[in-house]
């Protein structure tokens, strides 16, 4: 039985927002003030000058080969330019957090969405719903790797199917976009570098996620990941390290609807746990770890 649709809301920093059915608009780049364009070059700078040491050699190629830093904010169409010819991925503004089915066909059609507005100078660290600079300067640059932007869409794919299949499958996939997508690390001969949008757009967590002797740092394993809770409050408390970016594409292209039925079956990880059967970079000292609160 279906139930009917109705208009979803979500707390968020700018108070309680639609969650937008459809919602693509165009980039209003003529409304942005003086104040947005300044922080835009205040949070790009601030990213530009640490990132170097800590995010991995395709993450800043792709800034470098888009411009992001040539003052302001970017235009999309400027960015789609590049971005079409080198990988077929599209830029669509949208006002903000998508229906999943929506958010997922659009990456199934190689569209990213980028929410078209920039948080207030006050809110330079945290903000708690994704905002231009986050979906901006986090994820697009790694669509340029024509590896991760075939995963990107591949995941739009699994998503329209996990949809279908039920909730629980859902937050599978969902871990595994939080694992990878927003919060992954990756091995290189220079050490542990970082790829996911969530700790790029962050300096912070960028500096943790890599520097800190707290959080885990684990072997990628795909059911693991899909089996692992996380946290939205604080910083990871586990990161998991791909060796790279095929390795990544390879295990998420089986289907996985055996693995939902498994997973199903079975308890999920507590964000903080080491399991016996983890390849461990690190096992963290879980200083300053809150309890409980992952989901
Ligand atoms: N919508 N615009 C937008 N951006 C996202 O990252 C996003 C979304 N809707 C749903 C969603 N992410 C996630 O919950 C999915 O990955 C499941
Ligand atoms: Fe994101």
């Amino acid at each position: 039985m279906d139930t009917p649709r109705r208009v979803e809301h979500q707390q968020t920093d700018r108070g309680y927002v639609p969650v937008y059915a459809t919602g693509t608009v165009e980039q209003p780049w003529a409304s942005y003030s003086k104040t947005d364009h300044e922080v835009w070059d205040t949070l790009y700078r601030r990213q530009r000058e640490l990132l170097p040491a800590y995010a991995c050699q395709e993450f800043l190629d792709g800034v470098e080969r888009f411009g992001l830093g040539d003052g302001g904010i970017p235009r999309f169409a400027d960015l789609n330019k590049v971005l079409g010819k080198a990988t077929g991925w599209e830029l669509v503004a949208v006002e903000g957090l998508l229906p999943d089915e929506v958010f997922f066909d659009h990456l199934a059609n190689r569209r990213f969405p980028v929410s078209w507005w920039i948080r207030k100078p006050d809110q330079l660290d945290y903000l708690s719903e994704p905002d231009l600079f986050h979906d901006l300067f986090g994820h697009v640059p790694l669509l340029l790797n024509p590896v991760f932007a075939d995963y990107m869409q591949a995941y739009g794919k699994g998503g329209m199917k996990a949809h279908a299949i039920g909730p629980e499958a859902l937050m599978n996939l969902t871990r595994l976009y939080w694992y990878t997508v927003e919060f992954g690390l990756i091995r290189t001969d220079k050490g542990l570098r970082i790829y996911g949008a969530g700790i790029v757009s962050s300096k912070g967590e960028s500096i943790y996620s890599i520097d800190s002797p707290a959080p885990n740092r684990i072997g990628f394993d795909l059911e693991r990941v899909m089996n692992t809770k996380y946290r939205i409050d604080t910083y990871q408390q586990t990161y998991f390290v791909i060796d790279n970016f095929e390795q990544l594409f390879e295990a998420t292209r089986p289907d996985f609807t055996p693995i939902y039925a498994k997973l199903a079956q079975g308890t999920p990880v507590a964000a903080a746990d080491v399991l016996p059967t983890d390849t461990v970079y690190q096992r963290g000292t879980r200083e300053g770890f809150a309890s409980g609160g992952d989901n």
